[in-house]
Order: structure tokens, then C-alpha cells, then sequence
């Protein structure tokens, strides 16, 4: 298949595309969203009637996704038990949850000659994909997540694969920095030491929630993990978290940790890598608006320890995710996509600073969860 509409650099879709059957000609392919993983194209068809058809088409990371075809069975597994929860609920499974495009010979997936994985869904309509948020869409986004939580309580985790082994184990992720530290393989140890220092003061951090959950007080449930406000399609009319999407690392995790990504993420004014550290507070009052949301979409389904936990899952998600832009910067940057040589290293010093202010306000964040549980 030709398309002079795909872009030099990404001609390698077009035998992609060339496993599928779209439903009117190809008229574009271009990069697409703000994933920091996955290779994200929207493809654009057009009819010879009527407006453009959107898909997304993924090329899941090797780096990231060793066995892309466990993901993939743990996508189809969600994916139909999520249908037919909004399916009983009346809601409409086509733009609530993810859906697959088969290949011309009936697949779920395309695996091309490099061995990277590709899956094509239709693209959802009439929905936003926010980077930052106003109060209003964090609490529609935190509704949603809160939401996801409580519908999958009844999924048998047990048949899940771990996608990414002991992707919240922050004792782990510690242990990864510390080897990295080690090999140290750019040399680019000696000008970060503050960061460094930073790690190592928390160490004992890292075994709080692994702790709770070995002395048995925090159950495994079927979490998302991975709860960016940008994994998640805002309807435009009625302003609700409509679909969460990104299921790459859905899979049995703790409720604290769903929790805190997203207030990592989202309970600031400023961008993941941004430079001038003045700017990045964490803002207690959008942490509230998230507490409101999200225990009300998870309808009263946390225990009480769950709860308690809640403030430090936002603590432990924003140090973890700092520790992972901090290994990877030393590492070389395999792993997350970076636009700019020392990106990894800004991205780790917002966390950082992250971090500090929820250390700072600790006592005020758990307050606000009582005023709700
Ligand atoms: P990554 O793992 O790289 O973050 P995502 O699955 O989150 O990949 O997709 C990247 C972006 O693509 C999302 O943030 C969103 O903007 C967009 N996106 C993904 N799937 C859909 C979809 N089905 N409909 C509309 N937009 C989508
Ligand atoms: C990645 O895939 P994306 O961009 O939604 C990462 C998360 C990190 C996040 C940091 C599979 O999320 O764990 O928290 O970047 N996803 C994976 O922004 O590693
Ligand atoms: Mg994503």
C-alpha cells in the first residue's frame, strides 16, 4: 500500500495498514497524543460521503512490553467484561470502553516483521484528551477512574498477566536506581547529586505501601495503574470521564496507587517537564476536588485502611515516577520517550519538587480524605 499522506520517517506503517481493511481510502497517518510509550498514530479515512473516519493506530513499546501478547489478552478480557457492564447499565460500549478493528484475516492484533505488536480501535468521538484540567473535568476524570475501580471489582484477576513485573513495587524501582547509579553508564552521576541525595533520604519511603500490603492490611484489586488525566476521553457534551483508555498495565495493584497517579499527574499547574521549578506546586485544593471524585465513583467499594493509605499512594506514585525518570536519565533513556537530551532529568525534578509540598502537607491531605470517607 502507498500513501503519500504518511510521513517519511514513519513509512513502516504501511505494512501495518496493509494488514487491514479500512472502510474508505487512507487520506493521512500522523503522530498522535502524549504518550510517553506506545507509538500513536491517528489515521484519517475519508468517504466519498460524509466527514473523515479517525482510528488509533498503536505500535506497542518493546521496551516497555515484553510479552505484547499477554497485554493483548488482558486488553480482550477487560475490554469484553467492561462491555457488558455498560451494556447492563444502559451506557453505550462503543465510546465507553475500547474496541478492536480486526485484521483482514480476522485477528485482534498485527504483528509485523520486527516483531512489534499493533492494534487499530476506533477512534472515539466528540471527547477531549486533557493535559492539565479545570476542577470540574479533574473530578469528572477522578468519577471515572474512581468509577473503573469499582466495575472491575468483579473481574477474576487471577487470569491477568503482570504486563510489566513489579511495575509499582517502589522497593523495587529503588533498587533498579540504585544499580543504575552504579553502573552510572553516561557518566552523568557527579552532576546530579542533589537528585541522588533526594532518592536515597527516602529509601524507607519506598517500603510503606509494600509493607501494608505484606502485613495483609491493603487487598490486590484489578487497578488501571497508570491514571494520567491523559488516559482518560472527556465526553464534550456532558463533560464526563467517558472511556478511560491506555489498559496497557491494568492488572491486580493496590486502589492507593490509582489514586495517586492521577494526583501526580493532575493536582498541579504545571507540565511534567517543566524547567522553571517555581512554577510546579502541588495544589491542595484540586488534590480535594480529585478525593470527592474519586470516592464517589469507587461507591463506598475502599476499606477503611484503603482510605488511610490514599494520601500516601499520592506520595509514593510522585516519588516512584521521579525515581523512574531519574533511572532512565541514567540509564541512557530507553525507556521513556524524550524530545530533548535532559528531559528525563526535568521530569524527574518536578516529581521531585512534587514530592517535597505533599511532604509538606501531609497532615492537611489526610484530613481531606476523612472529610470525605
Ligand atoms: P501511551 O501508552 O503512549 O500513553 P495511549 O494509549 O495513552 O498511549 O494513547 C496516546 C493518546 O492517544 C491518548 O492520550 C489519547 O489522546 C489518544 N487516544 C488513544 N486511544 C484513543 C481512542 N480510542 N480515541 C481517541 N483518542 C485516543
Ligand atoms: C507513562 O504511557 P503513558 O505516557 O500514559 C508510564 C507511566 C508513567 C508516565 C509518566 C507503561 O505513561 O507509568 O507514570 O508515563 N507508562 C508505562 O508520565 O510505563
Ligand atoms: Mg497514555
Amino acid at each position: 500500500m502507498s500513501c503519500p499522506f504518511v510521513p517519511e520517517n514513519d513509512k513502516n506503517i504501511l505494512e501495518v495498514l496493509a494488514a487491514y481493511e479500512l472502510p474508505a481510502s487512507l487520506v493521512g497517518a500522523v503522530r498522535y497524543g502524549q504518550g510517553h510509550i506506545n507509538d500513536t498514530f491517528c489515521l484519517l479515512c475519508q468517504p466519498q460521503e460524509g466527514d473523515c473516519i479517525r482510528f488509533i493506530l498503536q505500535g506497542l513499546s518493546s521496551a516497555a512490553f515484553p510479552k505484547p501478547e499477554e497485554l493483548m489478552e488482558n486488553f480482550i478480557g477487560i475490554t469484553s467484561y467492561l462491555r457488558e457492564k455498560v451494556t447492563a447499565a444502559g451506557g453505550d460500549p462503543m465510546r465507553e470502553t475500547l474496541s478492536l478493528v480486526k485484521t483482514k484475516d480476522g485477528k485482534d492484533y498485527y504483528t509485523d516483521t520486527n516483531g512489534k505488536l499493533w492494534r487499530l480501535t476506533p477512534f472515539i468521538e466528540n471527547t477531549d484528551c486533557f493535559q492539565s484540567a479545570t476542577p470540574e473535568l479533574f473530578e469528572a476524570s477522578a468519577r471515572a477512574f474512581g468509577n473503573f475501580q469499582y466495575m472491575l471489582q468483579g473481574y477474576p484477576a487471577e487470569t491477568l498477566h503482570e504486563t510489566i513485573v513489579k511495575f509499582h513495587d517502589t522497593e523495587d524501582r529503588y533498587a533498579k536506581f540504585e544499580a543504575a547509579l552504579k553502573a552510572d553508564k553516561l557518566g552523568r552521576a557527579k552532576d546530579i547529586a542533589d537528585e541522588i541525595k533526594f532518592v536515597t533520604d527516602r529509601k524507607a519511603d519506598c517500603s510503606v505501601a509494600l509493607e501494608a500490603l505484606r502485613q495483609g492490611k491493603l487487598p490486590l484489586r484489578v487497578t488501571h495503574n497508570d491514571t494520567k488525566l491523559n488516559n482518560i476521553l472527556i465526553d464534550r457534551d456532558t463533560h464526563e470521564g467517558i472511556c478511560v483508555i491506555d489498559l496497557d498495565t491494568t492488572m491486580p495493584g493496590l486502589s492507593m496507587n490509582d489514586f495517586g497517579d492521577s494526583i501526580r499527574f493532575g493536582a498541579n499547574h504545571s507540565k511534567e517537564d517543566e524547567k522553571d521549578l517555581s512554577k510546579v506546586n502541588f495544589d491542595i485544593e484540586l488534590y480535594e476536588v480529585y478525593v470527592r471524585g474519586f470516592l464517589e465513583g469507587a461507591k463506598g467499594s475502599l476499606t477503611a485502611a484503603e482510605l488511610e493509605y490514599l494520601p500516601w499512594g499520592a506520595r509514593l506514585m510522585t516519588l516512584e515516577c521521579g525515581i523512574r525518570f531519574l533511572t532512565d536519565y541514567l540509564d541512557g533513556d530507553h525507556y521513556f520517550r524524550i524530545h530533548y537530551p535532559e528531559q528525563n532529568l526535568d521530569r524527574c525534578r518536578t516529581q521531585f519538587k512534587l514530592v517535597k509540598d505533599m511532604e509538606e502537607q501531609f497532615e492537611a491531605m489526610s484530613a481531606v480524605v476523612k472529610k470525605y470517607a
